[in-house]
């Protein structure tokens, strides 16, 4: 049985290396390369063209190329009955964990003006501004959140976090659900969003929440692009409702030349690169997964297609 390597984006060669390293006798396949159809048993992919997934009769593993998994999860043509897996990888939480602190760093620290102060050769001390007045929260506890809402904690931060379901994180103060939603954005500095891409949090960063945040609050987007509406984000950039934002990811991907943040004085874009998924770092659970699932076991870090995530 053979493993199959599908990705518009990632070198599969990397990939293959990492595997061969590991396992040299597993069969690594790389799309359209996959042979007879038949003999593929599990699927690494990111971004699968429609119907790809349902062309292999015996499929017992679709393995996220990534943490998330909303690349995979609306599809046409999902095998609905293949378990799909998605990364959680150390190395790339400690990535996006440095993503984020970075991004609250320069913009509690006021980088921004003072690269801007320097372009006028200005010499001015702003207000200073600590940590523990500072009041970043974080959409999202999981794997990335909730270490990104602990990192934030151990540097002095004023930290709140919201999620699905109730939570609990030492030095946070926690929200959950819709109706937890204003009061967690209402005493926010710093919304800082790590939500999985899903039904119920697509454009979930809107007129609404946006207008729940104090006046003058910064935006820290590193999950996915569809959780911000950008209409109503440029809106509140224009009015100072949102002082600034940092965008790792977009609506579309790359983000057109044309697009208002690429020139915004108040956005920086970074392309998509808040965590970088590694070969090395993440093979080993691909090949735990593909074990797994040959011994007729269910795969670790398994998706909920219900929540969708
Ligand atoms: P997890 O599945 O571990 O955590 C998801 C968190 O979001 C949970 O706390 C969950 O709540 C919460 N959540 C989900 N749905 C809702 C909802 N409707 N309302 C409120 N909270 C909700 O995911 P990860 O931390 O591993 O990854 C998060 C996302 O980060 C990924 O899905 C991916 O899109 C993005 N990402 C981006 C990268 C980049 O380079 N920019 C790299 C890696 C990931 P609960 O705890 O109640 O389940
Ligand atoms: C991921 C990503 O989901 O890279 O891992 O965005």
């Amino acid at each position: 049985m053979a493993l199959l390597f599908y990705s518009k984006v990632d070198d599969s060669r990397g990939w293959g290396d990492a595997l061969r390293a590991l396992d040299p006798d597993i069969d690594f396949r790389v799309w359209p390369d996959a042979g007879d159809p038949a003999e593929i048993d599990a699927a690494l992919v990111w971004k699968p063209e429609a119907g790809l997934l349902e062309r292999f009769p015996n499929l017992k593993l679709i393995q996220s190329l990534g943490a998330g998994v909303d690349h995979i999860v609306g599809v046409p043509g999902l095998p609905r009955n293949v378990p799909i897996a998605r990364l959680v990888d150390p190395t790339l939480t400690q990535q996006m964990v440095e993503y984020v602190l970075l991004a609250v760093l320069l913009h509690q620290r006021q980088w921004q003006a003072y690269a801007a102060q320097q372009r006028e050769r200005r010499w001015h001390h702003l207000p200073a501004w600590e940590a523990e007045r500072c009041h970043v929260g974080v959409m999202g506890l999981g794997e990335i959140g909730g270490a990104a809402a602990r990192a934030l904690v151990d540097r002095g931060y004023a930290v709140s976090g919201w999620t699905r379901s109730p939570r609990e994180i030492e030095g946070v103060r926690t929200f959950h659900g819709m109706d937890g939603l204003p009061a967690f954005l209402a005493e926010l500095d710093v919304l800082v969003c790590l939500l999985p891409l899903t039904e119920d949090t697509r454009g979930i960063i809107d007129k609404k929440a946006l207008a729940a945040l104090p006046r003058g609050a910064y935006l820290v987007n590193a999950a996915r692009g569809g959780h911000v509406v950008d209409e109503d984000l440029l809106s509140a950039l224009g009015t100072g409702q949102v002082s600034g934002a940092c965008l790792d990811v977009f609506n579309e991907e790359p983000l057109p030349p044309d697009h208002p943040y690429w020139t915004h004085a108040q956005v920086m874009v970074t392309p998509h690169v808040a965590g970088l998924t590694l070969p090395h770092g993440s093979m080993p659970q691909v090949i735990e997964n593909l074990r797994r699932v040959r011994a007729g076991q269910l795969p670790l870090n398994r998706v909920d297609l219900d929540r969708g995530y």
